[in-house]
């Protein structure tokens, strides 16, 4: 397995047939537009930004076929990214997205892991999903366990499930419907909500997330940030903003800890919404998603330099 330590490709999806709000969107060119590729390279990382996944237009496409293309797009792209030996940042766009980054993360990769960092654990199946919104439900088509129980989406073919429920692991829930909760306890999939945030601390909980998925410290890691996670405080422009969430000191210290341990090969960032709320909501959302981006990449709040630092000497 090739090190893509210091090497990150950067993917936009602009995705948004996940849920009811159209502005997600316009998530990636608003953490572009911001400077976020200028400030991985500011710090010292190798960056090459692979342009937009190509989703579709409503206008453009029958309904029937949008949810063929989007998961194997987004699939596919992930795949290309990884297979050039980068770690994929992968710029939502709705959470429904991760059915396709972590598909395609596993056609790159054998044996991931996958980090849930969200208020909500998306995991309804279509048949417990009150809302109908696929955002809420990503999980469910990816889950082997879950297979028995759920149905299949016309469309959703290329996919399919890749990651066993002993490989998930929560971290920030507070929102959970009455199906997920039934579903997390029947499977057994290690939920670190918010009030274990709470009881443990967050050092307790990243050391303890991190040792169950992989005590030999070797299988790759798949970071999906919904930024929901974090308090609404911190991102008024998302679409289904949860008090009480992660404060951003704790947001920033599980990125630092999975970017030390060297494995983080793909990491989601979804559910901006830059068209929710003014431009001063805007800002502070973006800005707090651009810092959270850098921590997952090696940049450490203690400070860093990078490889081919020049100490000036008089
Ligand atoms: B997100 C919800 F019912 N569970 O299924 C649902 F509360 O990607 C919310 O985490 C889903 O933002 C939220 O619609 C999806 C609801
Ligand atoms: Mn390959
Ligand atoms: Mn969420
Ligand atoms: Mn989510």
């Amino acid at each position: 397995q090739h090190s893509r330590e210091g090497k990150v490709g950067v993917l936009g999806c602009p995705m948004y047939h996940g849920q009811t709000k159209p502005g997600t969107k316009e998530g990636p060119a608003a953490l572009r537009d911001a400077g976020l590729l200028e400030m991985l390279k500011d710090q010292g990382l190798d960056v090459k930004d692979f342009g937009d996944v190509n989703i579709p237009c409503l206008e453009e496409v029958p309904l029937s076929d949008l949810s063929v293309k989007n998961p194997k797009n987004i699939a596919t792209d992930v795949h290309k990214v990884l297979d050039s030996g980068r770690a994929c940042l992968v710029l939502g766009g709705d959470h429904s997205l991760a059915i396709g980054s972590i598909y395609g993360h596993s056609l790159a990769e054998l044996d991931q892991v996958v980090v849930w960092v969200d208020a909500h654990a998306d995991i309804n199946t279509p048949l417990t999903s009150t809302s109908g919104n696929i955002h809420g439900m990503p999980l469910s088509f990816l889950v082997h366990e879950l297979q028995p129980y759920t149905c299949k989406l016309p469309g959703f073919e290329s996919i399919k499930p890749c990651i066993s429920a002993k490989d998930i692991v929560y971290i920030g829930l507070r929102s959970v419907d009455p199906g997920e909760r039934y579903i997390i306890e029947k499977f057994g999939i290690q939920s670190f909500s918010i009030s274990e945030v709470d009881k443990l601390g967050i050092k307790e909980v990243v050391e303890k997330a991190i040792n169950y998925l992989d005590p030999e410290g070797k299988r790759p890691i798949h970071l999906s940030f919904d930024v929901d996670a974090l308090d609404p405080s911190l991102i008024p422009c998302t679409g289904t903003p949860v008090l009480g969430g992660l404060s951003f000191r704790e947001g920033n210290y599980i990125c630092e800890e999975l970017a030390a341990t060297g494995r983080l090969s793909c990491v989601d960032i979804v559910e901006v919404n830059p068209t929710l709320g003014n431009e001063r909501d805007k800002e502070i959302t973006v800005n707090a998603a651009l810092q959270i981006i850098t921590r997952c990449f090696g940049n450490r709040r203690q400070g860093i330099y990078p490889k081919d630092y020049i100490f000036p000497c008089p």
